[in-house]
């Protein structure tokens, strides 16, 4: 690929160094992209629709096929947004990379979402520490043809544009329910437990872990549970929620978030691995190979 990624600067948060690129909207370079580029697609398309299948959400894997995505090429957005915008209304546009908080809620509040236009360089196959295009096209567009999580995505958006007026307290509260949610949730299917969050589908490793580890939690869905508690960005996760449905997501975010931040303010957050008294417990973990500092 000729062109680089135009990163700004790394911002040195509570989670590390994370990259914060340019704000602006890029078209998709789809011609820039070398073979090695449409290589890298492949194989991590093959390799994770493969390790998905009985363990990813039906509504995950369906709608993934609906959209016309295989591992034959990288997908052009403009061919994803005719589907898409028929689906829900939902629009991808490229970017650099990660963007500052508030563009990119205002982004999800108006059915917009970011996909970072490269793609990881074939070394970094297996991790990569910042969403690429696979991260965001394979993982996180998928379910936006779904309308009851389309909804909640946006819901989260407008939600989040709200948090970042009241505080940084109430951005870190939200910012731990896309965590728990979008990215690391699961689902409770009648044939069983699977996965919807993108960090997971995106992620050979985890994939596999996150179901059948009994190293880690998996916790019914909680919201104020969830905005209490604490997460680290370069592990695997400590505890995992489940939902019933997507229904139940959209649900949790029909009350004003207000008074949830004012009452969570008085309470102390919650390391990522400890469970309470009041959860609603699937399976406890035993905690074996964990990383054991450094929560945020
Ligand atoms: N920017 N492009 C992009 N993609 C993301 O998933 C993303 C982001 N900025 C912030 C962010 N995610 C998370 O902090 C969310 O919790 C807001
Ligand atoms: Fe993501």
């Amino acid at each position: 690929m000729s062109a680089q990624p135009r990163r700004v600067e790394n911002l040195h948060t509570d989670k590390g160094k994370v990259p914060v690129y340019a704000t602006g909207i890029i078209e998709q370079p789809w011609d820039d992209y070398s073979a090695d580029d449409h290589a890298t697609w492949a194989q991590l398309y093959a390799r994770q629709r493969e390790l998905l299948v009985g363990r990813a959400s039906d509504e995950f894997l369906i709608a993934q096929d609906a959209m016309g995505m295989t591992p034959d090429r990288i997908p052009k957005f403009d061919d994803i947004n005719r589907v898409l915008g028929e689906a829900t209304g939902w629009t991808l546009i490229g970017v650099e990379g990660l963007l500052p908080e508030l563009d990119f809620f205002d982004h999800l509040a108006n059915r917009r979402f970011p996909v970072t236009w490269w793609i990881r360089k074939p070394e970094q196959i297996d991790y990569i520490e910042e969403p690429d295009l696979f991260h965001d096209l394979f993982g996180h567009v998928p379910l936006l043809m779904n309308p009851v999580f389309a909804e909640y995505m946006q819901a989260y958006g407008k939600g989040g544009v709200k948090a970042h007026g009241i505080g940084p307290e109430a951005l870190q509260n939200l910012t731990r329910l896309y965590w728990y949610t979008v990215e690391f949730g699961l689902i409770q299917q009648p044939d069983g437990l699977r996965i919807y969050g993108s960090g997971i589908v995106s992620s050979k490793g985890e994939s596999i872990y996150c179901l059948e580890s009994d190293a880690s939690n998996r916790i019914g869905f909680d919201l104020e549970r969830i905005m209490r508690t604490r997460y680290r960005i370069d592990t695997y996760q400590k505890t995992y929620f489940v939902i019933d449905s997507f229904e139940q997501l959209i649900r949790a975010t029909e009350p004003d978030f207000t008074p949830i931040y004012a009452r969570l303010a008085q309470q102390p957050s919650i390391p990522a691995g400890d469970v309470l008294p009041g959860d609603v417990v699937l399976n406890r973990g035993t905690g074996e190979g964990w990383a054991t500092d450094g929560d945020v």
